[in-house]
């Protein structure tokens, strides 16, 4: 994709993610119509869904060739990662956006033959837009966000995961993310993975793990991250699979060996 296709594609996906939170916000005003879906930790309201059609609907009638990945039930269903792939979650963190009415966030990744060219992640509630183009650098709004830093240990980090890591699962043994817990200056959970993956961009965690996440949890996000010097791995380091789920570590490079090797593949289960 030359680089004036990939502007004037940055341009229009980012004007969408803007309309798209002026119409979240709005619709927040209305009492929330949420229903369950896998089970009862796994929730959908209708601004999810209207959220997706929204983007589904302009990108099917402006690029009726490019394909899309999303949530709700609006996408395709691909095989491969050839051609022009819009990656899309709504609202991603759809606990935070019920319970607590912040922490969420629209996610819209566009990649060209498998490679992240256009990443946006938009915190409606703090008005934060981060975005990326392939090469071109990271912004939070209108400020370009540093290299990651470089050179520190595990003990000297921040790591982002939730505490189904300390509960019994089947990816790796509890006392070992328990170690790795008691190693770091301290974990956090803010149950957006996108917004997780922005902050392991901004600097202000080191890492973040998660057990599985879906395409659309992680697209943008990996863009994002990666825009600063940082890597995208499975939990094992191998590479993702994007049109799959995943076991996710997004995280800075001066502690991305030692957590796998002295911790994940100790404790790392069948
Ligand atoms: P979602 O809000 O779009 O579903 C919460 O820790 C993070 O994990 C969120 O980014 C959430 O995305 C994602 N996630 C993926 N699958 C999930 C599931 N089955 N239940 C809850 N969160 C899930
Ligand atoms: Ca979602």
């Amino acid at each position: 994709m030359n680089k004036e296709v990939r502007d004037t594609l940055y341009t229009q996906a980012k004007e969408w993610v803007l309309e798209a939170g002026v119409r979240v916000r709005k619709q927040m005003l209305d009492p929330l119509v949420i229903h369950t879906k896998s089970s009862p930790r796994d929730l959908v309201t209708t601004v999810d869904q209207e959220t997706e059609r929204f983007f589904a609907m302009r990108i099917r009638e402006q690029y009726p060739d490019h394909h899309l990945i999303s949530e709700e039930g609006y996408g395709d269903r691909l095989h491969t990662t050839e051609g022009v792939v819009w990656i899309i979650d709504p609202i991603d963190g759809t606990t935070n956006f019920i319970h607590q009415r912040r922490n969420f966030a629209i996610s819209l990744a566009i990649y060209v033959d498998g490679i992240g060219e256009i990443a946006f992640v938009y915190d409606i509630m703090q008005d934060y837009l981060y975005h990326a183009k392939r090469n071109e650098g990271a912004y939070k709004n209108h400020i370009r966000l540093k290299p990651l830093r470089r050179n520190f240990t595990v003990s000297e980090s921040v790591l982002a995961m939730n505490n189904r890591w300390l509960i019994p699962n089947t990816l790796v043994d509890e006392s070992v993310m328990e170690q790795l817990i008691q190693e770091v200056r301290g974990t956090r959970t803010y149950g957006s993975a996108a917004l997780e993956f922005c902050y392991v961009a901004e600097g202000i965690v080191d890492g973040y793990l998660s057990h599985s996440l879906c395409p659309w949890d992680i697209a943008a996000g990996m863009i994002l991250v990666r825009e600063v010097g940082g890597i995208t791995t499975n939990i094992d380091g191998d590479p993702v699979d994007i049109l799959k789920k995943n076991s996710i570590l997004t995280c800075n490079p001066s502690i991305q060996e030692s957590i796998i090797k002295d911790y994940i593949e100790k404790g790392r289960k069948a």
